[in-house]
């Protein structure tokens, strides 16, 4: 038998709560409500999406005979690990079992990759047991692979059909769902029987809207690193002596950025969305990082600490301008790059080729971030923004700030510093109990729309600020959350970002607060997740929930 910790033992008798429409089991029926248009673009995403787009949303009620068939379904995870993912896949298995127990439930292996090489595992109850409430993806793995061709749509549709499967459900971020909704699109206008539905997954929390309030991971992961960093600010503040550095995860947003620097209340945190609105250059962020620097060293405090998001280097404005020439230079000279093997030689290449404001800024750069920025892209074309070290380049950039404030006479303080990353310790945490609860009810709900047939929606779980028991579930047409971006130099319908909105209570809580934090030590030590004991501590919500349903 596999052992267990204590912890994985007590949690996998947990009971995720469920909205009191499916007390008592799957007697609902579904309520059409309005069919509503896309973000923007309305009609080139009408053109494309001619069969998935202007659905009505879908809700459930409470109904005395509810009649379901055996229903075979198919499972992915899809992209980075988010704490709830076993949950979703647990809820689906339960919420299929519940309508027709010979319903079958099949993982496939390793991501979008296990649908068209046809790599899977039926879950059963007794495998699926010891998964229930524990993070991680491990139970049948994720992967990055793009779903984006008609070859790997057919291997999708052969393999699915081998199983008799007739939905299936794509757990995944912003990019994968947009995948799901074009192979649902596909699916339709070519007469396969298999609806696809989205379950909305990413410790950034940029997956959300005006439907979909949070995507799952984000509280667990937030939790996470809140407890790390107040770990970390206690012994700041108890040994005085170091300034620390902490990079979060978010490959684009700062969500998470936001949401630890309003628990925990560092010295600074710099907000992404703000850099590119201020259209901040890197010399004006690091001189602004300075004075806090000075400032608290004049009272005596030479310590501190410092949120930096994992994706500024992108929001920054020339930033962002020279890694979008990287990006054209690499892929058109991709063969050519990829033969000179020595790093000098390839920065030289490339300095060669940038036009010239990008190739001196290119030029300024310490060589190690430098190098950084032309290593490979991701599956869906992005830089690998959790391998640049941001946080090193703005130690390098503020201490020789500080040395020249040293030599005019107007810092006499002390440096040191230690850098920090925080983003897979908290991507497989075991799930906080509202992620625990939101991710099964999130399974729930999407193997409810499968039974009702429904396919390009994104399975929806609303009023979460309330408790459980009042959470409202349905499914949202993806195509209502899309709208046309640029892509590899092509425009794409594809599920919009959500990035931090600078009206918002959660940004402007942050900014009524920040001077204040900045000078005065206001440290908030919020310790770990709790998953037992009163709902006040082990029942608590993401501030950015509560300030945004405020
Ligand atoms: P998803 O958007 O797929 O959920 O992944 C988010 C994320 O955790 C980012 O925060 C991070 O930049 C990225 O994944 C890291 O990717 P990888 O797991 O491939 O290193």
């Amino acid at each position: 038998m596999k052992e267990l910790s204590q912890l994985h033992t007590a949690r996998t008798g947990y009971q995720p709560k469920l909205p009191s429409v499916f007390y008592n089991g799957p007697s609902v029926k579904i309520i059409k409500g309005k069919a509503g248009s896309s973000v923007s673009d309305h009609d080139k995403i009408k053109a494309l999406f001619p069969n998935t787009y202007g659905m009505p949303t879908i809700g459930f009620e409470k109904t005395d005979i509810a009649e379901y068939r055996p229903l075979n379904l198919g499972v992915i995870l899809s992209g980075g690990q988010a704490p709830g993912g076993h949950n979703v896949i647990a809820g689906l298995y339960d919420g299929l079992k519940a309508c027709h127990p010979d319903s079958k439930l099949y993982g496939f292996l390793g991501g979008p990759s296990g649908l068209t090489d046809n790599k899977y595992l039926e879950l059963e109850a007794d495998f699926i047991a010891d998964f229930r409430n524990t993070g991680g993806f491990d139970m049948i793995a994720s992967g990055r692979t793009k779903l984006e061709k008609k070859e790997q749509y057919e291997a999708t549709a052969k393999n699915c059909k081998a199983l008799e499967i007739e939905a299936l459900v794509v757990i995944g971020g912003d990019d994968s769902n947009t995948n799901a909704a074009v192979l649902a699109e596909y699916f339709a206008q070519n007469g396969v029987n298999i609806s696809v539905i989205g379950v909305p997954k990413t410790i950034d929390g940029d997956l959300k809207n005006e439907m979909v309030e949070a995507s799952f991971g984000f509280d667990t992961a937030t939790k996470v690193y809140n407890e790390l960093i107040g770990n970390i600010q206690r012994d700041a503040n108890s040994a005085k002596k170091y300034w620390h550095i902490i990079k979060l995860m978010g490959r684009s947003a700062s969500h998470i950025a936001l949401e630890c620097a309003l628990r925990t209340q560092p010295n600074y945190a710099i907000i992404s969305e703000e850099v590119e609105a201020k259209k901040q250059t890197l010399h004006e962020i690091v001189d602004e990082l300075t004075q806090v620097v000075v400032k608290r060293s004049n009272n005596k405090e030479d310590f501190g600490t410092l949120i930096v998001p994992e994706g500024l280097i992108e929001f920054i404005p020339e930033m962002k301008a020279l890694i979008s020439e990287l990006n054209d230079l690499m892929a058109v000279n991709e063969k050519e790059l990829n033969t000179i093997k020595d790093s000098e030689t390839k920065r030289n290449y490339i300095l060669d080729k940038l036009q010239s404001e990008t190739s001196a800024l290119y030029r300024s750069l310490p060589k190690q971030i430098a190098e950084q920025l032309i290593m490979e892209r991701d599956p869906h074309g992005n830089v690998q923004v959790s391998l640049i070290d941001t946080d090193k380049l703005l130690v390098y950039m503020i201490a020789e700030q500080l040395e020249i404030l040293r030599a005019q006479g107007k810092y006499n303080g002390k440096f040191k510093t230690h850098t920090h990353f925080f983003g897979y310790e908290g991507r497989c945490s075991f799930p906080s109990n509202f992620d625990a609860d939101y991710t099964y009810a999130l399974g729930y709900t999407a193997s409810l729309l499968a039974e009702n047939k429904c396919t390009g929606y994104m399975s929806s779980v609303r009023n979460l600020i309330d408790s459980a028991e009042n959470w409202i579930p349905g499914g949202i047409p993806m195509t209502q959350m899309m709208n046309m971006e640029r892509r590899h130099g092509e425009d794409k319908p594809v599920i919009k970002k959500a990035l931090v909105d600078l009206n918002g209570l959660p940004f402007k809580t942050f900014v009524a607060n920040r001077d204040k934090w900045a000078i005065e030590t206001s440290y908030i030590y919020p310790g770990p997740i709790q998953y037992f004991g009163p709902a006040a501590i082990s029942e608590i919500k993401t501030i950015t929930l509560e300030l945004e349903h405020q």
